[in-house]
Formats: structure tokens, sequence, C-alpha cells
């Protein structure tokens, strides 16, 4: 919202985990308060991708406990806050939905469904096996 206020002739584009837009979601309520038409892409892996992932490596496959989240429509809670929402399920679809979010004067939800599985490289470093 900081970064739209200061320089609203420009894109704006924050890129959060679904997790963690569970913490923030709310704030389209003040994005379209204060006419501040940012992105936000969600990568909605339906979990807390990185805990789940450290407890599968540092617990075992079996021992995954309150992680995982319901694959929520952040697109359609941005848009009942009278923001825009748009949920993507293919690749191909990101780039017209990231033009067009770019291009309007509403706040945008872009919620993306992605693959769980992948977990980045340095996740090995707390693997105690
Ligand atoms: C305010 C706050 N609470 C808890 C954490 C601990 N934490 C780090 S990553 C994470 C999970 C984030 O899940 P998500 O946003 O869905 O990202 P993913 O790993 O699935 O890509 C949590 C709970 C944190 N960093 N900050
Ligand atoms: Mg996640």
């Amino acid at each position: 919202m900081g970064a739209k206020a200061a320089f609203p002739d420009r894109p704006v584009v924050c890129t959060s985990g679904d997790g963690s837009i569970g913490f923030a979601i709310a704030e389209f309520d003040a994005m379209v308060r204060n006419r501040l038409p940012s992105v936000v892409v969600v990568l909605n892996n339906r979990a807390w991708g990185s805990s789940l992932h450290f407890q599968e490596r540092n617990s075992g496959p079996g021992r995954v406990h309150g992680t995982r989240l319901a694959a929520a429509r952040y697109d359609e809670v941005a848009a009942a806050l009278g923001g825009r929402g748009v949920r993507v399920t293919e690749v191909d679809a990101i780039g017209p939905a990231m033009r067009e979010a770019l291009s309007g004067e509403l706040p945008t939800c872009i919620n993306v469904e992605v693959e769980l599985g992948a977990a980045p490289p340095n996740m090995k470093v707390f693997a105690r096996r």
C-alpha cells in the first residue's frame, strides 16, 4: 500500500503465500477505500507449505500437523471487500490476468492454484536426517 501511495503511476505487485495472505487479506478494505490498485498474487498451495515441509523432513511424512489449509477463495474475499478477484488454475492464464489487473482501477487478488510438492532447496539446511 505504501509503495502504491508513493508511486501511483507505477505497477505495484505483492507476492504472498496463502498462509501469509490469511494474516493480511483484510487490507483489501484499506486499498479500496484509499484507491490503491496494487496487485496481490497469492501462491495457493493449500498449506503453510514451508512449515509442512519442515515437519515432513524432521518428523516424518506421517507426522504433519496443523499446517494444511483449505482451498480458500482469496480472490472472492478480495471481491467481497470491494476489490477484484481472479482465480488462476492454468499457467497460460497468469499473463492475461496480470495485464488486466495492472491496467485496472481496483486492487486485485490473483489467486493462483499451485502444487504443494515443491520445497526450496535451502530446506535441507534444517534436515536432521
Ligand atoms: C507473523 C508470522 N507468523 C508465523 C510465521 C512462521 N511462518 C513462516 S513460513 C510460514 C508458512 C507460510 O505459509 P504460506 O504463506 O502459505 O507460504 P508457503 O510456504 O506455503 O509458500 C509460517 C507460519 C511467520 N514467519 N510470521
Ligand atoms: Mg502456502
